[in-house]
């Protein structure tokens, strides 16, 4: 058997802030960078029949993966795929209409739905995220890390009940109240093929991997805690169990969009970084977590529709605000998809240039 020696990363600024080492300067890379702000990017998705498509075909997941950290100057690559392909390998699968969004022809109703789901098992049902992972870092050649990631089980959650977006996700949050049971036979077994999928991201080459809980914010505290927390930390855990297993480094960033009433259990939460989006106070937010994690994010992504000198300012506001350590630089959400590439690569250069 041939053993793979893994290739140096030179730029590891990330890496390094996510174990909280010095960096010299701060490291950034983009929610959303690979996609429809990038003008390579529409060209490779008009040339396949859809979405789907480019997902599942690792030699273009790979090209729109790369687009990012070459044009943009990004400190890391994130693997260009879809947290919907954790409840289409557990039995459900997803359309994405275009102008729309996603969508579920089959949804999760009661205790038959949930039977037959299975726990995705990755290397057979996510196979095209694994390989496009493999191509990426051969590709990558050790340039920056690569990123793989995750939703969290809430908001897959949210997903698999409503079938589609929403802004309240009510279905997600009434099966809660009134299937209290059958909503944690579903979370456990989202989470069983959550960490089977991210311990495959890492046998594959991910250098770190996000989980993603985008909607954190629809729910009260308590229920944060029962129904998503837990399950969030039962991840982390089993991830840093399987890290000092083999004493290989697997760096986790959690990013809970609104979960700004929850930022002190985010931080005994067992994992490296805790992103915060741009309505959470940065000191405030530091005082709650705790000193031991690195913070991530969160300029408003609204920022990089302004003049450039207003980007320049608040990107400086925002760098002097997390100061020289324990920072990467991100925007709070992903970046808007009509937002212009120039004003994006002058957030990154502020970032880059800056001198504390
Ligand atoms: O080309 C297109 O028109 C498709 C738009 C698109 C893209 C570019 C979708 C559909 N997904 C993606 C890629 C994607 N999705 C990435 C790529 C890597 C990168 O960040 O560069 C990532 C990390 C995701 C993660 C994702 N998908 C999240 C979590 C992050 C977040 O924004 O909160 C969520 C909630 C989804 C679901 C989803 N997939 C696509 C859309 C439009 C949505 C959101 C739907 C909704 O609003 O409910």
């Amino acid at each position: 058997m041939q053993i793979e020696i893994p290739v140096k990363i030179q730029n590891d600024l990330i890496l390094k802030a996510a174990r909280g080492q010095e960096t010299g300067r701060t490291p950034v890379w983009l929610m959303r960078q690979a996609g429809r702000i990038l003008p390579e990017y529409r060209k490779v998705r008009k040339s396949v029949s859809g979405f789907k498509e480019l997902v599942q075909t690792p030699e273009l997941a790979c090209e729109v993966t790369l687009q990012p950290v070459d044009i943009l100057g990004v400190d890391a690559a994130i693997i260009f795929s879809d947290i919907l392909v954790i409840p289409e390998a557990m039995g459900l699968p997803y359309q994405l209409i275009e102008n729309k969004g996603p969508f579920f022809e089959k949804t999760i109703k009661g205790l038959d739905d949930i039977d037959s789901l299975k726990i995705a098992n990755p290397k057979e049902d996510l196979h095209y995220v694994l390989e496009a992972i493999r191509l990426t870092k051969t590709e990558l050649d050790g340039k920056v890390p690569l990123i793989g990631f995750a939703g969290a089980p809430w908001t897959i959650f949210c997903y698999m009940l409503e079938g589609s977006g929403s802004k309240t996700f009510s279905k997600a949050r009434k099966f809660l109240y009134t299937q209290h049971e059958l909503a944690h036979q579903l979370l456990q077994k989202i989470t069983d093929s959550t960490i089977a999928y991210l311990q495959a991201q890492f046998e594959a080459g991910a250098d770190i991997v996000q989980l993603f809980d985008s909607w954190a914010g629809v729910l009260s505290p308590q229920l944060y805690k029962e129904f998503s927390l837990r399950y969030i930390s039962q991840i982390c855990d089993s991830i840093k169990n399987q890290h000092s297993a083999n004493s290989i480094q697997r760096p986790v960033i959690v990013f809970a969009k609104g979960a700004y009433f929850s930022l002190k259990e985010l931080g005994k939460l067992n994992c490296d970084v805790i992103g915060l989006d741009w309505n959470m106070d940065i000191s405030e937010s530091r005082k709650l977590i705790g000193e031991t994690k690195t913070l991530q994010g969160n300029l408003d992504p609204a920022v990089l529709y302004a003049d450039f000198q207003t980007i320049k300012n608040e990107t400086k506001k925002m760098l002097n605000n997390f100061g020289p350590k324990q920072h990467i630089a991100n925007l709070g959400h992903g970046v808007y998809p009509d937002t212009d590439v120039e004003r994006v690569k002058c957030f990154i250069e502020t970032i880059k240039e800056y001198e504390f």
